[in-house]
């Protein structure tokens, strides 16, 4: 498991490690640039590693300083130690005890992995693999250790000394410095240490757990910004509480604490006791976030605090089993936020996410089961397949075996396996024991890639009274899956009659089936009874597997479904439906120059929509938001030429404004005059269906309409409507989109994760322009682009959202991200990595961007020096 070593790594290859680590002592002497690391550590050779066998352990870019074994220097011929690993030929055959000393430069840290500083802050990232760009160690999750760790700094400099578990003593030392020391006695992997010195604010509060131990709760953050983070600790306690209710899991330590800092690779980590957050997820107030900022404050503060048990008390035991912890802790966090929220609202953002992401990744060079068998660099596997995909195949699991079943399998879980490393299968087989099922089949969805197609044809016979569904299942080949196996696919369904009742499902043997069926096998013909008339068909209610589904539903169906259906996440999903149908005839006419066909189904169902959206604003904001460009791509699948598709759309958008005004004036009209602000989640949709239908309503381009835009920008007491006004405006080309750049600016251009907002708002512009002005915003003084969250703001908004402008006809957007990416790669390779990966869909595009792609793909692969994240991802991706 070295960085260094012979790639590619297998799950096949898995053996134990030949030597544990039971106690971890860290004595860390902070400094800019030569901290001081000295690592005490009990080892022993593990009983079914290989006995005799020579120690090794990882590092990464490490300066050996001293080595001792039981307390005497090592002799130089009994070692080698190079910056990437540390290898002691002999070691003794029982339990010894290591020192090693190493020091290592936390200011010239620009992988932010391992020691790093953060505006002045230290702070530490190790997973994957970090732990090892700090001191020489199995740097792998097999190996659990309990941790105690000293930090020392400058008082001045760093007041604030935090590591994981409880504090155990604190004191000042000579010369203006300070120590704390810190004992976590859970074992813990080395990916789960963490570490944090600085001078830093501080918020307070505490939580009572079921069993009535206070434990202290903290959330740092830079001075200054201590007021943004209240609503981040209202969302802990929620979480906290929420995970006793609903898993039965209570914290455990007596302290937990947040860090928020500015610089950091992904969102957030959950180390033990010490969550280290981007910032990005913990600050907000109303005139700085959005409410959509505020939905993912609340949702990545429980996935961290929920990590406590679903990967830290139980924790992987390789990173194969990655989605183990991460796709079962998305579950948990949706299920959190679907219980504080709208469960209807938030199950269909999730759907757009998964469906965005993880589709597009699935059909593409980059796709990977859920649990992958191999790779190159783990660091790329954090993906939407083993987080989004991962979480969609847990939902199924309940889905399949029950929500009886599933809660004492998950019951079973936490007990059985609390204090291990884990894998996919301990995991499976306490549900397979709770429902005393097989789940042989059900195990396919975490090895076989792609997402599976659902093909559903209909026929009714009114004398007989049947309704017969007629189903076939396909998965077509992905990279290293030739051919597979069917799936176990359950489809929540129900026939809805034509007067919106919901008819008992009974099929011809008499049985009544409770609302879903399960396919196993490539066909299946299943047949209702008492059906004089035809019923509608509802089916993949709630998304109840993830997969590509078509259906022969008329669009009168849809229509209907849209209105009747008692599932509201079908009610979306028919009228999203409807408009992909209808912008890819749309898109298909502009290319050929045929006439666009008429859409008057679709826009009745939208202005039905309006009618009722006061009931449910929430939900109709989600309604009436159109399928993204991305989207009509991503369901066209090949030939994809970008400007048809945005002129498509474009089209109906001008048709929805032109012919529903009267109903959209109306709900701006009913929208209007909401008194004082308010965070609450129905204020909160009212928000996002106003912005939705002020989008819609200027889409004609019609002067007096983007005025009201600009006055809506201007009038607006909180975030979200300012930036909804401006996301908007930044639509409509001339000087008065450019003056509320400039006016949004001048109001919040201190403050760089608003500043944020402005470039990404920008990157997203779909005209020619658009590529010259992100270069010019990359060369304006002020911005620091070194930042992660400014690179991707800016730079992965172009490349991953603007359809039209990174995928220029010309070829000039992909010259520019391949530019951008082999600029980043020697300072950050995972973030370039990342921003890489946004040419996933490449092969999907019409021969002439196709043939440019490839070429900016090739010049990235070719490049001298690149680092192994951008060459996995230049390499599969050409592959
Ligand atoms: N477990 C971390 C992700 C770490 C990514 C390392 N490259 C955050 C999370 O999923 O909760
Ligand atoms: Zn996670």
């Amino acid at each position: 498991m070295r960085s260094d070593q012979a790639k590619p790594v297998k799950l096949a290859d898995y053996r134990v490690p030949d030597y544990r680590v039971l106690t971890v002592d860290l004595d860390v002497a902070l400094h800019p640039t030569a901290t001081r690391v000295v690592a005490t550590l009990t080892v022993e050779p593990h009983p079914q590693g290989a006995a005799g066998a020579p120690l090794v352990f990882d590092g990464d870019e490490l300066v050996l300083v001293s080595l001792a074994l039981d307390g005497r220097p090592l002799a130089p011929e009994a070692h080698e130690a190079t910056p990437d690993r540390l290898l002691i030929h002999r070691p003794p055959p029982g339990r010894f005890v290591l020192t090693i000393e190493t020091r290592i430069d936390p200011q010239a840290n620009t992988q932010l992995m391992g020691l790093y500083r953060s505006s002045g802050t230290w702070c530490t990232q190790c997973e994957a693999e970090g732990f090892r760009r700090i001191t020489y160690f199995p740097d792998r999750p097999d190996v659990l250790a309990v941790y105690t760790t000293r930090i020392e700094a400058d008082k001045a400099a760093a007041p604030v000394l935090l590591g994981n578990g409880n504090l155990v003593a604190s004191g000042d030392l000579e010369g203006g410095r300070h120590f704390a020391v810190w004992h976590d006695p859970h074992p813990k992997p080395s990916y789960l240490f963490a570490l944090v010195g600085g001078d830093l604010a501080v918020i307070a509060d505490e939580f009572v757990t079921r069993s009535g131990r206070t434990v202290a709760l903290r959330i740092y953050s830079e001075h200054g910004k201590e007021n943004r983070t209240a609503y981040a600790m209202d969302a802990l306690k929620r979480a906290m509480r929420w995970d006793e209710e609903v898993f039965g899991c209570e914290y455990d330590l007596d302290i937990f604490m947040i860090v928020a800092v500015s610089d950091f690779n992904m969102g957030a980590m959950e180390n033990k006791g010490l969550n280290i957050f981007n910032d990005k997820y913990v600050l907000a107030l109303p005139d700085t976030a959005t409410d959509q900022d505020y939905a993912h404050i609340e949702a990545i503060i429980a996935h961290e605090y929920f990590h406590n048990w679903t990967g830290n008390r139980i924790t992987c035991r390789d990173w194969f089993q990655l989605c183990l912890k991460e796709g079962l802790t998305v579950f948990r966090d949706q299920e959190f936020s679907s219980d504080m929220r709208s469960r209807a609202v938030k199950r269909i953002a999730d759907v757009r996410l998964l469906k965005a992401q993880q589709f597009a990744e699935d059909a593409g060079p980059l796709a990977h089961p859920v649990r992958p068998e191999i790779y190159n660099e783990i660091n790329n596997f954090y993906t939407a397949t083993v987080y989004e995909k991962g979480a969609e195949v847990i939902r199924l699991l309940k889905v399949l075996i029950g929500a009886e079943a599933f809660r004492i399998g998950m019951d079973l879980y936490l007990s059985r396996h609390d204090g291990d490393a884990a894998t996919i299968e301990d995991f499976v087989a306490c549900f397979a024991e709770a429902s005393g099922r097989d789940l042989g089949q059900f195990f396919l969805w975490y090895r076989q890639s792609g997402t599976p197609e659902v093909g559903v044809e209909t026929r009714h016979d009114p004398k007989a009274g049947t309704f017969t569904l007629d189903i076939r299942q396909q998965l077509g080949p992905t990279p290293g899956q030739p051919s597979k196996e069917p799936m176990a696919i359950p489809l929540a369904l129900g026939l809805i009659g034509p007067d919106g009742a919901e008819r008992p499902l009974l099929t011809e043997e008499g049985q009544s089936v409770a609302g879903v069926i399960a396919l196993s096998a490539g066909r299946h013909r299943f047949v209702f009874t008492g059906h004089p008339t035809r019923p509608v068909l509802s089916i993949n209610r709630g998304f109840s597997a993830p997969v590509r589904l078509t259906t022969d539903l008329t669009e009168s169906d849809l229509i209907f479904l849209s209105r009747h259906d008692s599932d509201p996440y079908n009610r979306w999903q028919s009228i999203q439906t409807l408009a992909t149908r209808q912008l890819i005839a749309a898109t298909t006419a502009s290319r050929t120059g045929a006439a666009a066909p008429a859409g008057r189904p679709l826009i009745d169902a939208l202005g039905a929509v309006l009618a009722d959206s006061q009931r449910d604003p929430a939900f109709a904001a989600q309604a009436l938001s159109l399928p993204s460009e991305a989207d009509i791509a991503r369901e066209l699948g090949q030939e994809v030429d970008p400007d048809a598709i945005q002129a498509a759309r474009l089209g109906l958008r001008r048709d929805i404004a032109d012919h529903l005004a009267d109903a959209l004036a109306a709900s701006l009209a009913a929208l209007e005059n909401r008194g004082p602000f308010s965070p609450d989640a129905a204020s909160a949709g009212r928000r996002a269906l106003a912005n939705v239908v002020l989008d819609l309503w200027t889409a004609n381009g019609a002067d007096e309409r983007i005025g009201l835009a600009e006055r809506r920008f201007a009038a607006a007491d909180n975030m979200t409507d300012r930036l909804g006004a401006l996301a908007t405006l930044a639509q409509h080309a001339g000087p008065r989109r450019e003056a509320a750049f400039a006016a949004f600016y001048e109001r919040h251009g201190a403050d760089e994760l608003i500043i944020d907002k402005w470039l990404a708002l920008q990157a997203g512009i779909g005209e020619a322009g658009t590529l010259e002005r992100v270069k010019a915003l990359m060369a304006r003084p002020g911005i620091n682009f070194a930042n992660p969250n400014r690179l991707r703001a800016l730079v992965g908004s172009f490349a991953m959202i603007n359809q039209t402008q990174f995928n220029r006809a010309d070829g000039l957007g992909y010259d520019f991200l391949a530019e951008v990416v082999l600029d980043v790669d020697a300072r950050n390779s995972q973030v370039a990595a990342r921003l890489l990966s946004a040419f996933r869909s490449w092969r999907a595009m019409e021969p002439g961007r196709r043939a440019l792609a490839q070429a900016a793909l090739q010049r990235v692969a070719a490049a001298p020096r690149l680092s192994a994240d951008v060459r996995d991802i230049a390499d599969r991706s050409l592959a």
